[in-house]
């Protein structure tokens, strides 16, 4: 039912490092035509630390980890693309059609073909003003052992309240070289983190522990922004503020409101807010490629 790329496949046997990506960014979060450039660009990032890319989503009712150029570019590229969480995979699936996943349905997608090291950008969380609109992101982080990097929660949520979730699912957040959890769009939040580790051999130590203890939930490693990109917070709280409002004001609900707000933010901020999204996308490919050499190498001695 889930289709591993060869590549893929034969990475997993050999037991080489492999890094999941999710789809839901290029296809949702990020403007064509750049967002076909990052996905490609998140792949070889992955592939230049020395680990195999594992683009997941379905394409043609089919779910993959692991997708062909061409399966990326239709992603990022085509209308009508839907946006799956873990429980809207069966949609696509039964009509054969297409969907990007989000970080809840990638990590369901890419647990069961055995991959356990996975690069986003941000995870989904509690919204800011609507605390019942809480992203099922927390949820099957809750339930499924992978290492996720990732640099925050978006910073459009309600940071405070989505740290508060991430404990109550049983999450480890980690701090990649900080010890407060980065915003997404800036590095700090003045919300600690539980532990920080400073590089990935740290990060891969810590990791095994987890999984070889056999926890349920996930290890969140986060990675501010890289500097040169990374916004201040004061800066993109006034971007954010006001595409809240016009969420609001437009009635945007449901899955829509992520979507909407990034673009919001970008719009706002002249474009930089975008930039600081690509930098830290690339950055957390490296970083989870790095670790999941690390990993690698620990588990084979
Ligand atoms: N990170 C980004 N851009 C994105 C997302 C993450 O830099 O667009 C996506 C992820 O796929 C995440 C989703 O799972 O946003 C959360 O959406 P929601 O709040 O509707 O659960
Ligand atoms: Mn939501």
């Amino acid at each position: 039912m889930i289709r591993t790329s060869p590549t893929v496949a034969d990475a997993l046997a050999r037991r080489s490092p492999v890094v999941a990506l999710e789809s839901t960014v290029l296809a949702h979060g990020l403007p064509r035509p750049r967002n076909l450039q990052v996905g490609l660009a998140m792949e070889e990032a992955v592939a230049s630390g020395g680990a195999v890319p594992a683009t997941v989503g379905v394409v043609a009712g089919v779910p993959r980890v692991g997708m062909e150029r061409a399966e990326v570019e239709h992603l990022a590229m085509a209308d009508g693309v839907l946006k799956l969480s873990t429980r809207d995979l069966a949609v696509p699936v039964a009509r054969g059609t297409d969907g990007a996943t989000t970080v809840a349905a990638t990590l369901w997608l890419a647990m069961r073909a055995g991959v356990r090291v996975f690069a986003t950008g941000g995870i989904g969380g509690v919204h800011r003003g609507d605390e019942r609109d809480v992203s099922a992101d927390l949820t099957e982080l809750g339930r499924t052992p992978m290492l996720v990097v990732c640099a925050g929660a978006k910073s459009v949520l309600d940071l405070a309240a989505t740290r508060e979730a991430l404990e109550t699912a049983g999450v480890l957040v980690v701090g990649f070289g900080t010890d407060e959890l980065p915003a997404f769009y800036s590095a700090r939040s003045g919300i600690p983190v539980d532990v920080r580790v400073d590089d990935a051999a740290q990060a891969a130590g810590l990791w095994r522990a987890h999984r070889d203890l056999g926890l349920p939930g996930a290890m969140l490693l986060c990675a501010p922004p890289p500097v040169e990109h990374a916004l201040q917070a004061d800066e993109v709280d006034g971007a954010i503020a006001d595409a809240l409002a016009r969420a609001r004001r437009e009635g945007i609900r449901g899955k829509e409101v992520t979507p909407f707000l990034l673009r919001a933010v970008a719009e706002a901020t002249g474009g930089r807010s975008l930039e600081a999204n690509v930098a830290l996308l690339l950055n957390n490919a490296r970083v989870a490629a790095a670790v999941a050499v690390a990993v690698a190498r620990a588990d084979g001695a």
